[in-house]
């Protein structure tokens, strides 16, 4: 009998983490920006390379774009290109943070015919929302200040409000926005959206198809990441996860590879929270391989999140309420810990082949040819992307 009960299985076959499509192109740190043997020259090569991970896990059936980096003339062609390719196309991501314009804010700005630019620029992502039929337009904003005294904090704050009324009023249907936050970066004195706080109130004032984002890296070390997913579920707010891992900074390293019990009591209450195969919160990664390859960093991220949601749904939840009933502090936590410390590597691959999939889905990737074939073929691949 496998550790896997039926209904753990059928909570992970349901399991789908969408990817970044940015993550396929070049990228680096602010100090170098690589090019990658095999890197897309355009995004559907992109999208042919998250299907791959598809392919090798059943697990990634979406890719979220990014606007204006995975522009192109004909989006049905891209959306049929996707659907092909066994996956759909996601989220979409905007981008107010690579113009000159934006030097001291775009939603924010003093300036209206800015703040205009990039209400505009959001509306195109809608339109192309309409021609891809995404659902979810993603917004991390790259705004705030240097230096105490340089900008009027309240000031921005209202004219962000009133711009993202004019973003979310032009929405239709099934459509969302999410708004990201981030503690700092680029703006390092204040940022306008640094915290889970500020999205909640500025999307609680647009309206129910309105909710925050919740990016793991974005947090001051220390932060306890499980109690804002605990909170935002409560309060039905949790549009969508954009997984990664930091040590220091925004570091988007692999999930679950600086801190993978972090990882598990993340997982537990979106699971207690009710938000686990739950189509109000998108589960997505936002990661850029800087030094490792592509499709092989994504696989591995992907399987990450399946194994610690396996051993997340391995908690015994009786024996825990039971434990904190009687305010047993160490049998509590040690409930807690058993599942955490349950490898459920060989479970998970048997199950894997019992569903004709690769048992070793890295394994199979690397055996498959794609990586070289790509290699070969797409010589002189750039894309743009980060500092392009
Ligand atoms: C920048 O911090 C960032 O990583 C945000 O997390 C966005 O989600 C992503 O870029 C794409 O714009
Ligand atoms: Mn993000």
């Amino acid at each position: 009998m496998s550790i896997l009960t039926p209904d753990i299985q059928s909570s992970l076959e349901a399991q789908g983490i969408e990817l970044p499509s940015w993550a396929f192109g070049n990228s680096g740190t602010r100090f170098k920006v690589y090019g990658t043997p095999g890197t897309p020259r355009d995004p559907f090569e992109k999208i042919a390379d998250a299907a791959e991970v598809n392919r090798v896990t059943a697990l990634a059936p979406s890719v979220a774009l990014h606007i204006p980096w995975d522009k192109v003339d004909d989006y049905a062609a891209l959306r049929a290109h996707a659907e092909d390719l066994g996956v759909s196309l996601g989220t979409i991501n905007s981008n107010t943070f690579q113009d000159d314009d934006y030097k001291f804010g775009a939603l924010t700005h003093l300036d209206p015919k800015v703040r205009q630019k990039a209400i505009d620029h959001h509306l195109e992502c809608i339109d192309i929302m309409d021609a891809t039929g995404s659902r979810d337009l993603k917004i991390w904003l790259a705004e705030g200040s240097n230096y105490p005294g340089q900008a009027d904090l309240r000031g921005r704050q209202d004219r962000l409000a009133e711009s993202l009324q004019k973003i979310y009023a032009r929405l239709s249907g099934e459509q969302r926005l999410v708004l990201e936050y981030k503690f700092f970066e680029p703006a390092f004195y204040h940022t306008d959206v640094p915290d889970w706080g500020t999205s909640y109130v500025q999307v609680a004032a647009l309206g129910e198809r309105a909710m925050v984002c919740l990016d793991t890296g974005h947090h001051a070390p220390g932060t306890n990441i499980e109690f804002i997913v605990m909170q935002l579920l409560r309060l039905g707010k949790l549009g969508s996860f954009d997984f990664n891992s930091r040590f220091y900074a925004d570091d988007d390293l692999i999930v679950g590879a600086a801190d993978p019990f972090q990882l598990f009591r993340i997982l537990f209450e979106v699971i207690r929270g009710g938000g686990l195969n739950n189509p109000d919160v998108a589960f997505m990664l936002d990661q850029c391989h800087n030094i490792e390859k592509k499709i092989p960093g994504q696989i591995r991220s992907v399987l990450n999140v399946q194994e610690m949601t396996a051993r997340a749904l391995l908690v015994d939840r009786a024996a825990l309420a039971a434990a904190q009933e009687a305010e047993d502090v160490l049998a509590a936590h040690a409930v807690f810990m058993d599942a955490f410390s349950t490898d459920v590597r060989p479970a998970l691959a048997e199950w894997r082949e019992s569903r004709g999939l690769p048992a070793d889905p890295m394994a199979a990737y690397a055996a498959s040819g794609y990586q070289e074939k790509i290699e070969a073929d797409r010589v002189g691949g750039v894309q743009a992307g980060w500092g392009a």
